[in-house]
């Protein structure tokens, strides 16, 4: 069956940040709601894809065996609401590197991840590249439900494993002039083309995010290396990508390459392509409206196989702030 239906305005994501944008991207809907009435199936948003499942790859060599017997950890599992759905959890994504549109996990599948290896760099006593072998057996894997919001106001409850940011920072030891971290994502314009507007300038690629150093610290920050029991689909950022649950997702760089220790506030994707809609610190806050749609609430993912949007209130911190509050007075 195909479903076709135009796009809600808390749908609006950051990629319409101009108005030539939404525009442009206007013409593309239309264009593809043509192409649908020509008989072709699309599923931009709303579908039944289950049947493509078996075109999603694992991505990596992270061993199998060990992700399967990862425990959750107790203390990250009491989400208010149920599990996204895998299947929607990963047709339904952001990674402008592959496009600016939500089904870009096919684009995504162009990834390459074989002997991915991430550079810690900076000011650190014991700079390392770790593969993923080096990781899998440095750094005790765990799973933690956490609840995870997009500044675009949609949200879902992911099951991740990986291991928290504080022991990589115990690991490499940063100086005590480093005060900022930077993450880069891969980045090699022949395979990661981008979208197709530019918004008449040069895109800030390579996709950079940024914390202060107390934020990576945080108990709450995390480096996913796997969802749902398995390696990471390389749509959801694989083989490793940050996840940073008080945070609007654009925070979250995927398919991490380089983790830099630096002394000063690091440039960043968003921040630097449009700063007055996503700031630095961009922690979820229903009481800050984004310049163009209100932050008060969200459309979550969660109930069932299909799609379906249930309307629920945004939480301060995303509902983190017992562990994160003090981290800003
Ligand atoms: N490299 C890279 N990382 C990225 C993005 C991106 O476009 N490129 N999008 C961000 C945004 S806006 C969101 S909401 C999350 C989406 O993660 P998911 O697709 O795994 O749910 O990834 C974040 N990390
Ligand atoms: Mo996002």
């Amino acid at each position: 069956m195909t479903i076709i239906r135009v796009p809600k305005s808390w749908e609006i994501p950051e990629r319409e940040v101009t108005p030539e944008a939404v525009f442009f991207n206007r013409r593309r809907f239309l264009k593809t709601l043509m192409g649908a009435s020509l008989g072709a199936s699309i599923m931009p948003i709303l579908g039944c894809q289950q049947s493509e499942e078996s075109k999603v790859t694992l991505s990596t060599s992270l061993d199998k065996a060990k992700l399967t017997s990862v425990k959750r950890n107790p203390a990250f599992t009491a989400v208010d609401r149920p599990i996204t759905e895998e299947t929607l959890a990963g047709r339904y994504n952001n990674y402008y590197e592959f496009g600016s549109g939500k089904s870009i996990w096919q684009a995504a599948q162009a990834l390459p991840t074989e002997d991915w290896k991430v550079e810690v760099t900076g000011l650190v006593k014991n700079p390392r590249t770790y593969d993923l072998d080096d990781l899998q057996k440095k750094f005790p894997l765990e799973e933690r439900i956490y609840r995870f919001r997009c500044v675009e106001a949609w949200s879902m409850a992911i099951p991740w494993i990986g291991f928290p940011m504080r022991e990589l920072i115990a690991a490499v030891e940063p100086t005590s002039k480093a005060k900022f971290v930077r993450f880069t994502s891969y980045y090699d314009p022949k395979i990661t083309i981008g979208p197709a507007w530019t918004l008449g300038r040069k895109l800030p690629w390579p996709y950079t995010e940024g914390l202060r150093l107390e934020e990576m610290a945080n108990e709450l920050a995390f480096f996913a290396v796997g969802v749902y029991g398995h390696s990471l689909p390389k749509q959801h950022g694989a083989p490793i990508r940050e996840v940073i649950p008080w945070k609007y997702g654009f925070k979250g760089a995927k398919s991490i390459v380089k983790i830099e220790f630096v002394e000063n506030q690091p440039a960043t994707f968003w921040n630097t392509l449009v700063p007055n809609e996503y700031d630095f610190v961009a922690n979820v806050n229903p009481t800050k409206p984004h310049p163009r749609w209100s932050q008060a609430t969200e459309k979550f993912v969660g109930k069932g196989q299909k799609f379906s949007w249930e309307k629920r209130i945004t939480l301060p911190y995303n509902g983190y702030g017992e562990y994160v509050a003090s981290l800003y007075v």
